[in-house]
């Protein structure tokens, strides 16, 4: 039988197979139903078909898949669904008109040219089908596949996973566009080769993403946590312990990643880098061969081993506390080990120069201890929930390692914020066996584990304690808090729907 990442998007022509049955179907056919009177009253016609991807709770493994380490997410319910009709070349419109259910959402317009430069300097949200389209057609080319001549695309969307939330609604679209596009010219591939693809089409918008939003939302399977490793893309079902339950909390701070990626997202992916390249030339190697070949801290971890070996140890992260100094590094401290100008060694990234101009200094050893540490804490949380341990223990094993997860964020990896800070305190003060921020950070949502009996009365203190202020401020409305504040059960990844 073929591995479940071999296989093609599932084709359905029916909602149940992912969004269930009873009151979950009816919501979800009352759903597409309106989704299809937008679409012919926008556009004058019926969509030719559906896509959907979902967004995701990362469980542990923060800002280590660009690192190459394998994380741990789950998909959500929550998800982006398009419309989408192909003119027919013969229609005089060339355009792609992409057009939202939410009105704030305003239509955008763009040439059906695959080869369009995206405008990063003027942020629009169409710019992420932009992204899988691009990644379409680039994808399509490489495989010597004729798509014709560009023809006009009509698009609807619409999309429940919260934006800035840190639960990837920004895969969660581009993943539903490139894939709506695919089901428009009715091909389709390999899972795998969708992860990858729509991993490399979302840095269009000028995040140097790793791979982790884009693979679970394509490879998610109802009822399994995922565990991903990359190069190549794989996922393995993790099943989590019964007795527990994650419950998503959104600080209410949102984290535009996009638009502060010089100074957050970008940033740690460089100084990564610097980190791998510091540690390879001081584990030996020549600094030209250092530039050309370290990418990402896990390159460099067989170095690290072997030192570590050599202290009596396994841990990459006594190399790092030997060899990186603990104060942030100027440039010009690098530039003395490297031989080389920074501005000379991220020349051929734009982004990365963003980062360097926006920089005063880099804190390689956080971030690589980070990296490091993170990496290890996922394998440890894969193998604790398939022990044989009693529930009890499980749940407070796993509850550690989420707790030590946010500690590294928050402290080695700077990448937590008050509210995060306060929210992750109020979820552990009320019984959260472990609980820690999700996705990138800076803002969006925090994942905390909790006994399953304790669901209700846990989230009424989360209402009470920290949003009922918020509710009253008017940041958020009482009746919306179903949308910030919710139980999540691993649910199915992407499909293409056919009525
Ligand atoms: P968010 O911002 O939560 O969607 C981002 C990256 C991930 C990963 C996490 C941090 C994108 C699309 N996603 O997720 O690849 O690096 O941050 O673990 O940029």
């Amino acid at each position: 039988m073929a591995k479940h990442e071999e296989l093609p998007i599932p084709i359905f022509s029916t909602l149940e197979p992912v969004y269930g049955e009873g009151s979950q179907f009816e919501e979800a056919k009352h759903r597409f139903d309106n989704f299809k009177s937008k679409f012919i009253q926008v556009f004058g016609h019926k969509p030719d078909v559906y896509a959907r991807s979902p967004g995701r709770v990362n469980l542990i493994g923060e800002h280590i898949d660009y690192e190459g380490y394998s994380v741990l997410p789950m998909a959500i319910r929550q998800d982006t669904i398009i419309a989408i009709r192909k003119h027919d070349p013969s229609e005089s419109s060339k355009l792609l008109r992409i057009a939202n259910v939410n009105d704030k959402y305003t239509m955008c317009t763009y040439p059906a040219d695959p080869n369009q430069e995206i405008d990063l300097k003027n942020h629009k949200w169409g710019h992420y089908f932009i992204c899988g389209y691009k990644g379409y057609h680039d994808f399509a080319k490489s495989r010597g596949m004729d798509v014709g001549e560009p023809v006009g695309l009509d698009i609807l969307v619409d999309g429940t996973v919260p934006t800035g939330s840190g639960l990837s609604s920004s895969a969660a679209f581009v993943c539903s566009s490139t894939i709506a596009i695919m089901a428009a010219y009715d091909v389709n591939f390999p899972k795998k080769e969708i992860a990858q693809l729509t991993c490399e089409c979302e840095r269009h918008i000028g995040t140097q993403s790793g791979g982790m939003d884009q693979a679970i939302s394509v490879m998610a399977k109802s009822g399994f946590a995922e565990l991903i490793d990359f190069n190549p893309i794989r996922a393995t079902d993790v099943q989590l312990p019964a007795a527990g339950t994650f419950i998503i909390a959104h600080s209410l701070a949102e984290s535009q990643k996009a638009v502060t990626a010089a100074t957050n997202y970008n940033n740690r992916v460089v100084e990564c880098r610097l980190a791998a390249i510091v540690l390879a030339i001081k584990l030996g190697m020549k600094p030209k061969d250092a530039i050309s070949e370290v990418k990402t801290l896990s390159h460099v971890e067989g170095l690290c081993l072997s030192f570590a070996s050599s202290r009596g140890s396994y841990d990459p992260v006594v190399a790092v506390k030997e060899l990186l100094k603990e104060d942030p590094y100027t440039a010009e401290d690098i530039e003395k080990i490297t031989e080389e100008s920074l501005t000379i060694i991220f020349g051929d990234s734009p982004s990365s120069l963003d980062v360097l101009r926006a920089a005063k200094h880099f804190k390689l050893f956080q971030r690589a201890s980070h990296v490091y540490s993170e990496a290890k804490r996922v394998y440890a949380f894969k193998d604790t929930v398939q022990s044989k341990l009693s529930d009890e223990e499980m749940l407070k094993k796993l509850g550690d390692l989420m707790n030590d997860s946010h500690y590294s964020c928050s402290v080695l990896y700077e990448c937590s914020c008050p509210e995060l800070e306060e929210l992750v305190t109020i979820c552990r003060e009320n019984g959260a066996l472990g609980a820690r921020l999700t996705g990138a950070g800076w803002g969006g949502c925090a994942v905390a584990l909790v006994k399953e009996s304790i669901v209700p009365q846990f989230i009424l203190n989360l209402k009470e304690k920290y949003y009922h202020s918020r509710i009253e401020k008017g940041t958020i409305k009482g009746n919306e808090i179903g949308l910030y504040l919710f139980a999540s059960k691993p649910s199915s990844g992407a499909a293409i729907f056919k009525f």
